[in-house]
């Protein structure tokens, strides 16, 4: 059966993943019904530097059709790293982490920006976990899980 190893389709693109490891196929056919992997952390890390961005909102999408491009970022444990956040949209939004879906307790808390405009954040080390982060504008419309690992 195939393996999924790091990135769920293009929920952690970019050029940041150059280097990543692909396996090579499977000698034997892909099962019609693969499994699901429940281990693997939904995206892993490659280098200090983060990208997302806020999406243009759509027409009439005001209450609701604000986006991020991706659902899932991670950073290397222990480390400080940046997240380069572009808001391509014309709304307020920002990046924050979370230590969880509730969002009760800040890891991090990025500024706001008004878009279009790019901000690169400075986060400081966090222990291995995982986290959420989400826009704190549209909290319910953009975020994801933010994975920290080796
Ligand atoms: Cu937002």
């Amino acid at each position: 059966m195939l393996v999924t190893l790091g990135c769920v389709g293009a929920a952690c693109g970019g050029a940041t993943n150059r280097g990543a490891f692909v396996p090579p196929s499977p000698s034997t056919a892909a099962s019609s019904n693969p499994s699901p992997v429940t281990t693997a952390p939904p995206c892993t890390p490659a280098g200090t530097t983060l990208r997302i961005s806020a999406n243009v909102t759509p027409p009439g999408g005001q209450f609701g059709g604000q986006s991020y491009d991706k659902d899932c970022l991670a950073a290397p444990a222990d480390i400080a790293f940046k997240i380069e956040f572009d808001n391509k949209d014309s709304e307020k939004h920002n990046v924050s982490i979370y230590t969880n879906i509730g969002a009760s307790t800040a890891l991090f808390k990025g500024k706001i920006i008004s878009g279009p405009e790019k901000i690169t954040y400075n986060v400081n080390a966090l222990p291995p976990g995982t986290y959420y982060f989400h826009c704190d504008v549209h909290p319910n419309h953009m975020n994801g899980t933010f994975v920290v690992s080796e």
